[in-house]
Protein backbone atom coordinates (compact mmCIF):
# COMPACT_ATOMS: atom_id res chain seq x y z
CA UNK A 1 0.00 0.00 0.00
CA UNK A 2 1.37 3.56 -1.04
CA UNK A 3 1.12 5.74 1.89
CA UNK A 4 1.49 9.38 1.32
CA UNK A 5 1.39 12.51 3.42
CA UNK A 6 -1.38 14.50 2.54
CA UNK A 7 0.49 17.92 3.72
CA UNK A 8 2.86 17.12 0.80
CA UNK A 9 0.02 16.63 -1.67
CA UNK A 10 -1.33 20.03 -0.53
CA UNK A 11 2.13 22.21 -0.76
CA UNK A 12 2.44 20.73 -4.13
CA UNK A 13 -0.84 22.75 -5.11
CA UNK A 14 -2.97 18.90 -5.40
CA UNK A 15 -6.23 18.47 -3.19
CA UNK A 16 -5.55 21.46 -1.35
CA UNK A 17 -8.25 22.50 0.37
CA UNK A 18 -9.24 18.45 1.34
CA UNK A 19 -5.65 18.19 2.37
CA UNK A 20 -6.25 21.43 4.77
CA UNK A 21 -9.65 20.47 5.98
CA UNK A 22 -8.34 17.03 7.11
CA UNK A 23 -5.56 18.69 9.07
CA UNK A 24 -8.01 20.75 10.54
CA UNK A 25 -8.86 17.17 12.32
CA UNK A 26 -5.24 16.37 13.11
CA UNK A 27 -5.70 13.77 10.43
CA UNK A 28 -2.15 14.01 8.62
CA UNK A 29 -2.32 10.24 6.59
CA UNK A 30 -3.88 9.85 3.12
CA UNK A 31 -4.38 6.05 1.63
CA UNK A 32 -3.88 5.17 -1.93
CA UNK A 33 -6.79 2.31 -3.01
CA UNK A 34 -6.36 -1.32 -1.93
CA UNK A 35 -8.77 -2.77 -3.73
CA UNK A 36 -10.03 -6.34 -3.06
CA UNK A 37 -9.41 -8.56 -6.11
CA UNK A 38 -12.42 -9.48 -7.44
CA UNK A 39 -11.20 -11.93 -10.81
CA UNK A 40 -12.07 -15.57 -8.22
CA UNK A 41 -15.64 -14.10 -8.82
CA UNK A 42 -17.95 -15.36 -11.63
CA UNK A 43 -21.14 -13.54 -11.60
CA UNK A 44 -24.29 -15.45 -14.17
CA UNK A 45 -25.55 -13.35 -16.24
CA UNK A 46 -29.21 -14.42 -15.10
CA UNK A 47 -30.02 -16.59 -11.61
CA UNK A 48 -33.66 -18.85 -11.55
CA UNK A 49 -34.62 -20.62 -8.69
CA UNK A 50 -33.61 -23.05 -6.16
CA UNK A 51 -36.30 -25.28 -5.79
CA UNK A 52 -35.98 -29.34 -4.90
CA UNK A 53 -32.31 -29.17 -5.75
CA UNK A 54 -32.34 -27.44 -9.27
CA UNK A 55 -32.10 -24.17 -10.48
CA UNK A 56 -35.60 -23.62 -12.74
CA UNK A 57 -37.09 -20.80 -14.27
CA UNK A 58 -39.78 -18.59 -12.53
CA UNK A 59 -43.61 -20.18 -14.07
CA UNK A 60 -44.56 -16.81 -15.23
CA UNK A 61 -40.98 -15.97 -16.36
CA UNK A 62 -40.30 -12.86 -14.96
CA UNK A 63 -37.05 -11.45 -13.54
CA UNK A 64 -35.44 -8.22 -11.96
CA UNK A 65 -32.04 -6.62 -11.88
CA UNK A 66 -29.90 -6.75 -9.08
CA UNK A 67 -27.62 -3.83 -8.51
CA UNK A 68 -24.27 -3.00 -7.23
CA UNK A 69 -25.59 -0.02 -4.99
CA UNK A 70 -21.91 1.76 -4.99
CA UNK A 71 -21.41 2.43 -8.79
CA UNK A 72 -25.07 1.52 -9.91
CA UNK A 73 -24.38 -0.84 -12.36
CA UNK A 74 -26.78 -4.11 -13.30
CA UNK A 75 -24.79 -7.13 -11.59
CA UNK A 76 -27.33 -9.87 -12.78
CA UNK A 77 -31.26 -10.67 -13.56
CA UNK A 78 -32.81 -12.48 -10.68
CA UNK A 79 -35.98 -14.83 -10.96
CA UNK A 80 -39.09 -13.27 -9.32
CA UNK A 81 -41.14 -15.80 -7.96
CA UNK A 82 -44.83 -16.04 -7.85
CA UNK A 83 -47.45 -18.42 -5.77
CA UNK A 84 -47.13 -20.97 -8.37
CA UNK A 85 -43.34 -20.63 -7.73
CA UNK A 86 -43.70 -20.64 -3.82
CA UNK A 87 -46.37 -23.71 -4.44
CA UNK A 88 -44.08 -25.73 -6.00
CA UNK A 89 -40.79 -25.03 -3.34
CA UNK A 90 -42.85 -25.55 -0.43
CA UNK A 91 -44.41 -28.72 -1.89
CA UNK A 92 -40.66 -29.91 -2.59
CA UNK A 93 -39.91 -28.94 1.30
CA UNK A 94 -42.86 -31.19 2.72
CA UNK A 95 -41.87 -34.00 0.59
CA UNK A 96 -38.38 -33.80 1.43
CA UNK A 97 -39.45 -33.34 5.13
CA UNK A 98 -41.60 -36.71 4.68
CA UNK A 99 -39.41 -39.06 2.82
CA UNK A 100 -36.36 -37.87 3.96
CA UNK A 101 -35.04 -35.49 6.46
CA UNK A 102 -37.21 -35.67 9.33
CA UNK A 103 -36.70 -39.50 8.93
CA UNK A 104 -32.79 -39.37 8.39
CA UNK A 105 -30.74 -40.30 11.59
CA UNK A 106 -29.82 -37.14 13.50
CA UNK A 107 -25.42 -38.05 12.97
CA UNK A 108 -26.17 -37.64 9.26
CA UNK A 109 -28.01 -34.50 9.48
CA UNK A 110 -25.19 -33.24 11.30
CA UNK A 111 -22.47 -34.32 9.03
CA UNK A 112 -24.57 -32.23 5.86
CA UNK A 113 -24.82 -28.85 8.09
CA UNK A 114 -21.10 -29.70 8.78
CA UNK A 115 -20.40 -30.20 5.07
CA UNK A 116 -22.22 -26.69 4.09
CA UNK A 117 -20.05 -24.64 6.89
CA UNK A 118 -16.81 -25.99 5.03
CA UNK A 119 -17.89 -25.21 1.70
CA UNK A 120 -18.76 -22.08 2.82
CA UNK A 121 -15.25 -21.57 4.18
CA UNK A 122 -13.54 -22.78 0.55
CA UNK A 123 -15.91 -20.32 -1.19
CA UNK A 124 -15.33 -17.70 1.16
CA UNK A 125 -13.18 -15.16 -0.48
CA UNK A 126 -15.90 -15.48 -3.19
CA UNK A 127 -18.63 -14.76 -0.61
CA UNK A 128 -17.07 -11.58 0.64
CA UNK A 129 -16.35 -9.97 -2.60
CA UNK A 130 -20.29 -10.83 -3.85
CA UNK A 131 -21.85 -9.71 -0.74
CA UNK A 132 -20.41 -5.98 -0.64
CA UNK A 133 -21.08 -5.94 -4.42
CA UNK A 134 -24.31 -6.18 -4.01
CA UNK A 135 -25.10 -4.75 -0.76
CA UNK A 136 -22.85 -2.34 -0.37
CA UNK A 137 -20.83 -2.85 2.81
CA UNK A 138 -16.99 -2.91 3.02
CA UNK A 139 -15.02 -5.81 2.40
CA UNK A 140 -13.28 -6.14 5.67
CA UNK A 141 -16.45 -6.30 7.16
CA UNK A 142 -18.02 -9.16 4.48
CA UNK A 143 -14.48 -10.92 4.81
CA UNK A 144 -13.69 -10.70 8.29
CA UNK A 145 -17.64 -10.53 9.97
CA UNK A 146 -20.22 -12.00 7.67
CA UNK A 147 -18.39 -14.81 6.17
CA UNK A 148 -17.19 -16.80 8.75
CA UNK A 149 -19.73 -16.00 11.28
CA UNK A 150 -22.15 -17.62 8.73
CA UNK A 151 -20.00 -20.44 8.57
CA UNK A 152 -19.71 -19.97 12.36
CA UNK A 153 -23.80 -20.67 12.40
CA UNK A 154 -23.59 -24.28 10.22
CA UNK A 155 -20.35 -25.68 12.37
CA UNK A 156 -22.16 -24.74 15.76
CA UNK A 157 -25.39 -26.28 14.61
CA UNK A 158 -24.27 -29.28 12.80
CA UNK A 159 -23.10 -29.90 16.45
CA UNK A 160 -26.49 -29.97 18.00
CA UNK A 161 -28.17 -32.21 15.27
CA UNK A 162 -27.78 -35.50 17.44
CA UNK A 163 -27.56 -33.82 20.53
CA UNK A 164 -31.47 -32.35 20.64
CA UNK A 165 -32.30 -34.57 23.85
CA UNK A 166 -29.65 -33.05 26.03
CA UNK A 167 -30.29 -29.64 25.04
CA UNK A 168 -34.01 -30.16 26.78
CA UNK A 169 -33.13 -32.72 29.21
CA UNK A 170 -36.40 -34.88 30.26
CA UNK A 171 -38.36 -33.51 27.32
CA UNK A 172 -38.92 -35.20 23.73
CA UNK A 173 -38.37 -33.31 20.68
CA UNK A 174 -39.40 -33.33 17.37
CA UNK A 175 -39.60 -31.04 14.29
CA UNK A 176 -42.06 -28.64 12.86
CA UNK A 177 -42.06 -29.69 9.37
CA UNK A 178 -41.79 -26.89 6.66
CA UNK A 179 -40.37 -23.64 7.65
CA UNK A 180 -40.93 -20.28 5.77
CA UNK A 181 -37.90 -17.98 6.51
CA UNK A 182 -38.00 -14.20 5.06
CA UNK A 183 -34.65 -12.19 5.71
CA UNK A 184 -33.55 -8.87 5.03
CA UNK A 185 -31.29 -6.72 3.08
CA UNK A 186 -28.15 -5.97 5.90
CA UNK A 187 -26.66 -9.46 6.32
CA UNK A 188 -27.75 -11.39 3.49
CA UNK A 189 -25.63 -14.57 3.93
CA UNK A 190 -25.55 -13.94 7.64
CA UNK A 191 -29.20 -14.08 7.96
CA UNK A 192 -29.57 -16.87 5.83
CA UNK A 193 -27.34 -18.90 7.86
CA UNK A 194 -28.89 -17.72 11.06
CA UNK A 195 -32.42 -19.37 9.90
CA UNK A 196 -31.13 -22.38 7.68
CA UNK A 197 -28.75 -23.83 10.35
CA UNK A 198 -30.97 -24.53 13.17
CA UNK A 199 -34.07 -25.45 11.25
CA UNK A 200 -31.70 -28.36 9.43
CA UNK A 201 -30.59 -29.58 13.15
CA UNK A 202 -33.89 -29.55 14.41
CA UNK A 203 -35.03 -32.41 11.35
CA UNK A 204 -36.77 -29.40 9.29
CA UNK A 205 -37.23 -28.46 5.45
CA UNK A 206 -37.20 -24.73 4.74
CA UNK A 207 -38.15 -22.80 1.59
CA UNK A 208 -35.70 -19.07 2.25
CA UNK A 209 -37.08 -15.59 0.38
CA UNK A 210 -33.53 -13.25 0.81
CA UNK A 211 -34.28 -9.66 0.22
CA UNK A 212 -35.22 -8.00 -2.90
CA UNK A 213 -31.98 -5.75 -3.47
CA UNK A 214 -29.81 -8.52 -2.12
CA UNK A 215 -30.31 -11.69 -3.01
CA UNK A 216 -26.83 -13.29 -4.40
CA UNK A 217 -25.26 -14.68 -1.68
CA UNK A 218 -28.33 -16.44 -0.94
CA UNK A 219 -28.14 -17.95 -4.70
CA UNK A 220 -24.55 -18.39 -4.31
CA UNK A 221 -25.52 -20.62 -1.32
CA UNK A 222 -28.02 -22.46 -3.00
CA UNK A 223 -24.70 -23.83 -5.25
CA UNK A 224 -22.97 -24.92 -1.74
CA UNK A 225 -25.87 -26.55 -0.82
CA UNK A 226 -25.81 -28.77 -3.78
CA UNK A 227 -22.14 -28.97 -3.90
CA UNK A 228 -22.78 -30.57 -0.45
CA UNK A 229 -25.48 -32.94 -1.87
CA UNK A 230 -27.84 -32.03 0.46
CA UNK A 231 -30.88 -34.37 -0.15
CA UNK A 232 -33.52 -32.56 -3.15
CA UNK A 233 -36.04 -30.47 -1.53
CA UNK A 234 -34.72 -29.95 2.12
CA UNK A 235 -33.48 -26.19 1.44
CA UNK A 236 -35.22 -24.27 -1.46
CA UNK A 237 -34.42 -20.48 -2.32
CA UNK A 238 -36.73 -18.06 -3.83
CA UNK A 239 -36.08 -14.86 -5.14
CA UNK A 240 -38.56 -11.63 -4.89
CA UNK A 241 -40.74 -9.46 -3.41
CA UNK A 242 -42.42 -8.06 -0.91
CA UNK A 243 -45.32 -10.09 -2.49
CA UNK A 244 -43.32 -13.39 -2.87
CA UNK A 245 -42.74 -13.35 1.11
CA UNK A 246 -46.14 -13.00 1.79
CA UNK A 247 -47.23 -15.83 -0.04
CA UNK A 248 -44.60 -17.67 1.44
CA UNK A 249 -45.41 -16.76 5.11
CA UNK A 250 -49.44 -17.51 4.18
CA UNK A 251 -48.68 -20.89 2.38
CA UNK A 252 -50.88 -23.12 4.36
CA UNK A 253 -47.85 -26.18 4.01
CA UNK A 254 -45.77 -23.61 6.15
CA UNK A 255 -45.85 -24.60 9.39
CA UNK A 256 -43.32 -22.33 10.94
CA UNK A 257 -42.48 -18.70 9.71
CA UNK A 258 -39.34 -16.90 10.97
CA UNK A 259 -39.13 -13.86 9.53
CA UNK A 260 -36.09 -10.71 10.32
CA UNK A 261 -37.16 -7.58 9.35
CA UNK A 262 -38.78 -4.26 9.96
CA UNK A 263 -41.35 -3.97 12.75
CA UNK A 264 -44.07 -2.62 10.01
CA UNK A 265 -44.38 -5.83 8.37
CA UNK A 266 -43.73 -7.99 11.14
CA UNK A 267 -46.75 -6.57 12.24
CA UNK A 268 -48.40 -7.27 9.09
CA UNK A 269 -47.47 -10.69 8.92
CA UNK A 270 -48.44 -11.29 12.75
CA UNK A 271 -51.99 -10.06 11.49
CA UNK A 272 -52.35 -12.05 8.43
CA UNK A 273 -51.56 -15.01 10.08
CA UNK A 274 -53.38 -14.53 13.69
CA UNK A 275 -55.36 -17.84 14.00
CA UNK A 276 -53.75 -20.27 11.41
CA UNK A 277 -51.83 -22.06 14.79
CA UNK A 278 -48.38 -21.16 12.57
CA UNK A 279 -45.19 -20.78 14.92
CA UNK A 280 -43.43 -17.93 14.53
CA UNK A 281 -40.12 -15.80 15.36
CA UNK A 282 -40.04 -12.24 14.37
CA UNK A 283 -36.57 -10.33 14.69
CA UNK A 284 -37.47 -6.62 13.96
CA UNK A 285 -36.59 -3.31 14.20
CA UNK A 286 -34.55 -1.22 16.84
CA UNK A 287 -33.20 1.74 18.64
CA UNK A 288 -30.55 0.70 20.86
CA UNK A 289 -28.76 2.81 23.53
CA UNK A 290 -25.07 3.06 24.10
CA UNK A 291 -24.93 4.51 27.45
CA UNK A 292 -21.46 6.48 28.78
CA UNK A 293 -20.75 7.13 32.00
CA UNK A 294 -17.79 9.38 32.88
CA UNK A 295 -16.33 6.78 34.82
CA UNK A 296 -16.10 4.55 31.30
CA UNK A 297 -12.38 4.10 30.01
CA UNK A 298 -13.41 7.20 27.08
CA UNK A 299 -11.17 6.45 24.15
CA UNK A 300 -12.19 3.01 24.13
CA UNK A 301 -15.76 3.98 24.48
CA UNK A 302 -15.18 6.44 21.59
CA UNK A 303 -14.48 3.50 19.13
CA UNK A 304 -17.27 0.93 20.78
CA UNK A 305 -19.94 3.97 19.63
CA UNK A 306 -18.02 4.44 16.27
CA UNK A 307 -18.25 1.07 15.08
CA UNK A 308 -21.77 0.28 17.32
CA UNK A 309 -22.68 2.88 15.16
CA UNK A 310 -20.95 3.03 11.52
CA UNK A 311 -20.52 -0.60 11.21
CA UNK A 312 -22.14 -1.18 7.87
CA UNK A 313 -23.53 2.15 7.18
CA UNK A 314 -25.60 1.79 10.40
CA UNK A 315 -27.94 -1.04 8.51
CA UNK A 316 -27.55 -3.02 12.00
CA UNK A 317 -30.90 -3.97 13.57
CA UNK A 318 -29.28 -3.65 17.09
CA UNK A 319 -26.90 -0.48 16.10
CA UNK A 320 -26.33 1.66 18.67
CA UNK A 321 -28.22 5.06 17.43
CA UNK A 322 -28.96 6.28 20.79
CA UNK A 323 -25.94 7.70 22.40
CA UNK A 324 -26.77 8.57 26.42
CA UNK A 325 -23.87 10.44 27.52
CA UNK A 326 -23.42 11.33 31.45
CA UNK A 327 -23.39 15.01 31.19
CA UNK A 328 -20.12 15.75 33.02
CA UNK A 329 -18.40 13.76 29.98
CA UNK A 330 -20.72 15.46 27.08
CA UNK A 331 -17.96 17.95 25.69
CA UNK A 332 -14.73 15.54 25.43
CA UNK A 333 -16.76 12.70 24.38
CA UNK A 334 -18.35 14.49 21.80
CA UNK A 335 -15.33 16.31 20.75
CA UNK A 336 -13.36 13.07 20.24
CA UNK A 337 -16.53 11.60 18.40
CA UNK A 338 -16.08 13.83 15.86
CA UNK A 339 -12.49 13.84 15.39
CA UNK A 340 -12.33 10.13 15.03
CA UNK A 341 -15.39 10.46 12.54
CA UNK A 342 -12.81 12.51 10.63
CA UNK A 343 -10.62 9.94 10.09
CA UNK A 344 -13.42 7.51 9.01
CA UNK A 345 -13.31 6.56 5.10
CA UNK A 346 -16.00 6.72 3.27
CA UNK A 347 -16.42 4.87 -0.22
CA UNK A 348 -15.57 1.87 -2.50
CA UNK A 349 -16.90 -0.82 -0.30
CA UNK A 350 -14.35 -3.56 -2.04
CA UNK A 351 -11.46 -1.28 -0.84
CA UNK A 352 -9.78 -2.79 1.97
CA UNK A 353 -9.46 0.51 3.66
CA UNK A 354 -12.68 1.71 3.31
CA UNK A 355 -14.93 1.69 6.90
CA UNK A 356 -18.19 2.93 5.73
CA UNK A 357 -19.56 1.98 2.18
CA UNK A 358 -22.59 2.26 0.39
CA UNK A 359 -26.00 2.40 1.65
CA UNK A 360 -28.03 -0.03 0.15
CA UNK A 361 -30.57 0.99 -2.29
CA UNK A 362 -31.56 4.71 -3.13
CA UNK A 363 -34.67 3.86 -1.28
CA UNK A 364 -32.76 3.73 1.86
CA UNK A 365 -30.93 6.52 1.50
CA UNK A 366 -34.22 8.83 0.60
CA UNK A 367 -35.03 7.65 4.22
CA UNK A 368 -31.66 8.64 5.63
CA UNK A 369 -32.17 11.80 4.36
CA UNK A 370 -35.49 12.26 4.93
CA UNK A 371 -34.75 11.77 8.81
CA UNK A 372 -32.01 13.47 8.85
CA UNK A 373 -33.42 16.64 7.07
CA UNK A 374 -36.12 16.48 10.36
CA UNK A 375 -33.23 16.53 13.00
CA UNK A 376 -32.18 19.95 11.50
CA UNK A 377 -35.92 20.97 11.50
CA UNK A 378 -36.44 19.94 14.87
CA UNK A 379 -33.56 22.11 16.20
CA UNK A 380 -30.82 19.28 16.55
CA UNK A 381 -27.59 20.31 15.76
CA UNK A 382 -26.41 18.63 13.02
CA UNK A 383 -22.20 17.41 12.75
CA UNK A 384 -21.31 15.46 9.33
CA UNK A 385 -17.81 13.72 8.58
CA UNK A 386 -15.85 16.07 6.42
CA UNK A 387 -15.67 13.24 3.52
CA UNK A 388 -16.00 13.40 -0.29
CA UNK A 389 -18.41 11.20 -1.46
CA UNK A 390 -18.01 9.25 -4.41
CA UNK A 391 -20.37 10.71 -7.17
CA UNK A 392 -21.71 7.74 -8.59
CA UNK A 393 -23.66 5.12 -6.35
CA UNK A 394 -25.40 5.25 -2.76
CA UNK A 395 -23.43 7.00 0.30
CA UNK A 396 -24.07 9.06 3.26
CA UNK A 397 -21.57 10.31 5.53
CA UNK A 398 -21.44 9.58 8.60
CA UNK A 399 -23.38 11.85 10.67
CA UNK A 400 -23.83 12.60 14.44
CA UNK A 401 -27.05 14.75 16.14
CA UNK A 402 -25.96 16.67 19.37
CA UNK A 403 -29.06 18.97 21.48
CA UNK A 404 -30.98 16.03 20.35
CA UNK A 405 -34.74 15.44 22.72
CA UNK A 406 -36.45 12.31 22.98
CA UNK A 407 -39.45 13.57 21.45
CA UNK A 408 -37.40 14.17 17.54
CA UNK A 409 -37.96 11.56 15.69
CA UNK A 410 -34.32 10.97 15.26
CA UNK A 411 -34.54 10.06 19.24
CA UNK A 412 -37.30 7.48 18.18
CA UNK A 413 -37.62 6.54 14.69
CA UNK A 414 -35.00 3.91 13.63
CA UNK A 415 -32.97 5.56 10.71
CA UNK A 416 -31.33 2.61 9.70
CA UNK A 417 -28.20 4.93 8.36
CA UNK A 418 -24.78 6.02 9.70
CA UNK A 419 -26.75 8.73 11.71
CA UNK A 420 -26.31 8.73 15.47
CA UNK A 421 -28.11 10.91 17.86
CA UNK A 422 -26.81 12.33 21.49
CA UNK A 423 -28.64 12.50 24.44
CA UNK A 424 -27.63 13.23 28.40
CA UNK A 425 -28.52 12.07 31.47
CA UNK A 426 -27.33 12.99 35.05
CA UNK A 427 -28.00 9.88 36.96
CA UNK A 428 -28.22 5.97 36.56
CA UNK A 429 -32.23 5.97 37.16
CA UNK A 430 -32.46 8.57 34.22
CA UNK A 431 -30.20 6.81 32.00
CA UNK A 432 -32.31 3.87 32.16
CA UNK A 433 -35.77 5.49 32.20
CA UNK A 434 -34.23 7.43 28.42
CA UNK A 435 -32.70 4.18 27.06
CA UNK A 436 -35.77 1.87 28.23
CA UNK A 437 -38.35 4.91 26.32
CA UNK A 438 -38.38 3.41 23.05
CA UNK A 439 -41.44 0.81 21.59
CA UNK A 440 -37.97 -1.10 20.41
CA UNK A 441 -36.35 -3.62 22.78
CA UNK A 442 -33.10 -5.40 20.84
CA UNK A 443 -30.01 -4.43 22.46
CA UNK A 444 -28.34 -1.70 24.50
CA UNK A 445 -24.45 -1.21 25.20
CA UNK A 446 -22.87 0.38 28.79
CA UNK A 447 -19.81 1.58 29.53
CA UNK A 448 -18.29 2.14 32.83
CA UNK A 449 -15.15 1.39 34.64
CA UNK A 450 -17.61 -0.43 37.68
CA UNK A 451 -18.44 -4.03 37.37
CA UNK A 452 -21.76 -3.85 39.47
CA UNK A 453 -22.58 -0.91 37.66
CA UNK A 454 -22.76 -2.78 34.05
CA UNK A 455 -25.11 -5.57 35.54
CA UNK A 456 -27.04 -3.53 37.27
CA UNK A 457 -27.98 -1.69 34.54
CA UNK A 458 -28.51 -4.92 32.11
CA UNK A 459 -30.80 -5.65 34.59
CA UNK A 460 -32.58 -2.93 34.20
CA UNK A 461 -32.94 -2.01 30.66
CA UNK A 462 -35.56 -3.85 28.42
CA UNK A 463 -33.42 -5.21 25.67
CA UNK A 464 -32.51 -8.42 24.12
CA UNK A 465 -29.12 -8.12 24.39
CA UNK A 466 -27.24 -6.02 26.41
CA UNK A 467 -23.11 -5.64 25.93
CA UNK A 468 -20.99 -4.38 28.48
CA UNK A 469 -17.58 -2.19 27.43
CA UNK A 470 -18.05 -3.68 24.28
CA UNK A 471 -20.84 -3.28 21.22
CA UNK A 472 -21.96 -5.48 18.72
CA UNK A 473 -20.20 -8.77 19.36
CA UNK A 474 -21.75 -11.61 18.07
CA UNK A 475 -21.67 -15.33 18.55
CA UNK A 476 -23.34 -18.31 17.19
CA UNK A 477 -23.59 -19.57 20.97
CA UNK A 478 -25.55 -16.76 22.50
CA UNK A 479 -29.32 -16.20 22.04
CA UNK A 480 -30.43 -13.16 20.07
CA UNK A 481 -33.99 -11.71 19.41
CA UNK A 482 -35.57 -8.55 20.88
CA UNK A 483 -38.10 -7.13 23.88
CA UNK A 484 -41.61 -5.25 22.51
CA UNK A 485 -41.66 -3.87 19.10
CA UNK A 486 -38.36 -5.64 18.40
CA UNK A 487 -40.15 -9.02 18.03
CA UNK A 488 -40.28 -12.29 19.88
CA UNK A 489 -38.48 -15.88 19.99
CA UNK A 490 -34.65 -16.07 19.91
CA UNK A 491 -32.31 -17.19 17.22
CA UNK A 492 -28.58 -18.71 18.09
CA UNK A 493 -27.53 -20.66 20.84
CA UNK A 494 -29.39 -23.38 22.33
CA UNK A 495 -32.79 -21.43 22.68
CA UNK A 496 -32.22 -20.64 18.99
CA UNK A 497 -33.24 -24.89 18.62
CA UNK A 498 -36.57 -24.73 20.42
CA UNK A 499 -37.69 -22.32 17.62
CA UNK A 500 -37.72 -25.31 15.52
CA UNK A 501 -39.36 -28.17 17.96
CA UNK A 502 -41.92 -29.18 19.75
CA UNK A 503 -40.97 -29.67 23.11
CA UNK A 504 -43.28 -32.02 24.37
P1 LIG B 1 -38.49 -5.30 5.37
O1 LIG B 1 -38.88 -4.27 4.41
O2 LIG B 1 -39.43 -5.62 6.47
O3 LIG B 1 -38.16 -6.61 4.53
C1 LIG B 1 -37.69 -7.79 5.11
C2 LIG B 1 -38.00 -8.95 4.19
O4 LIG B 1 -39.43 -9.12 4.14
C3 LIG B 1 -37.57 -8.75 2.75
O5 LIG B 1 -37.17 -9.99 2.22
C4 LIG B 1 -38.83 -8.25 2.11
O6 LIG B 1 -38.86 -8.45 0.71
C5 LIG B 1 -39.87 -9.10 2.80
N1 LIG B 1 -41.23 -8.59 2.78
C6 LIG B 1 -41.66 -7.34 2.47
N2 LIG B 1 -43.02 -7.28 2.60
C7 LIG B 1 -43.43 -8.50 3.01
C8 LIG B 1 -44.70 -9.07 3.33
N3 LIG B 1 -45.82 -8.36 3.27
N4 LIG B 1 -44.75 -10.36 3.73
C9 LIG B 1 -43.63 -11.10 3.82
N5 LIG B 1 -42.40 -10.63 3.51
C10 LIG B 1 -42.30 -9.34 3.13
O7 LIG B 1 -37.12 -4.96 6.09
P2 LIG B 1 -35.78 -4.52 5.39
O8 LIG B 1 -35.94 -3.10 5.01
O9 LIG B 1 -35.38 -5.51 4.36
O10 LIG B 1 -34.74 -4.68 6.59
C11 LIG B 1 -34.54 -3.70 7.50
C12 LIG B 1 -35.30 -4.00 8.79
O11 LIG B 1 -34.94 -5.28 9.28
C13 LIG B 1 -34.93 -3.03 9.88
O12 LIG B 1 -36.10 -2.61 10.54
C14 LIG B 1 -34.06 -3.85 10.81
O13 LIG B 1 -34.03 -3.41 12.14
C15 LIG B 1 -34.65 -5.20 10.67
N6 LIG B 1 -33.69 -6.24 11.05
C16 LIG B 1 -33.86 -6.87 12.25
C17 LIG B 1 -32.95 -7.82 12.65
C18 LIG B 1 -33.16 -8.50 13.96
S1 LIG B 1 -32.26 -9.80 14.25
N7 LIG B 1 -34.04 -8.07 14.81
C19 LIG B 1 -31.87 -8.15 11.84
C20 LIG B 1 -31.71 -7.50 10.64
C21 LIG B 1 -32.65 -6.54 10.25
P3 LIG B 1 -38.30 -7.24 -0.23
O14 LIG B 1 -36.86 -7.12 0.04
O15 LIG B 1 -38.55 -7.70 -1.57
O16 LIG B 1 -39.06 -6.02 0.15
Amino acid sequence: MTIKLVEEKALMGQDRRRAERRLDFGHAWDYAPAPEGTDHVRLASRYDLFIDGRFEPPGAGRYFETINPATEARLAEVADADERDVDRAVAAARRAYDQVWARMAPLERGKYIYRIARVIQERARELAVVESLDGGKPIKESRDFDVPTAAAHFFYYAGWADKLRYAFPGHAVRPLGVAGQVIPWNFPLLMAAWKIAPALACGNTVVLKPAETTPLTALLLAEIIQEADLPPGVVNIITGAGKTGAALVGHPGVDKVAFTGSTAVGKHIQRALAGTGKRMTMELGGKAANIVFADAPIDQAVEGVISGIFFNQGHVCCAGSRLLLEEGVHDTFVRKLRDRMATLRVGDPLDKNTDVGAINSKMQLEKIRELVASGEEEGAERFSAPCELPERGYFFAPTIFTGVAQSHRIAREEIFGPVLSVLTFRTDAEAVEKANNTFYGLSAGVWSNKGARLFKMASQLEAGVVWGNTYNKFDPSSPFGGYKESGFGREGGRQGLAAYLVVE
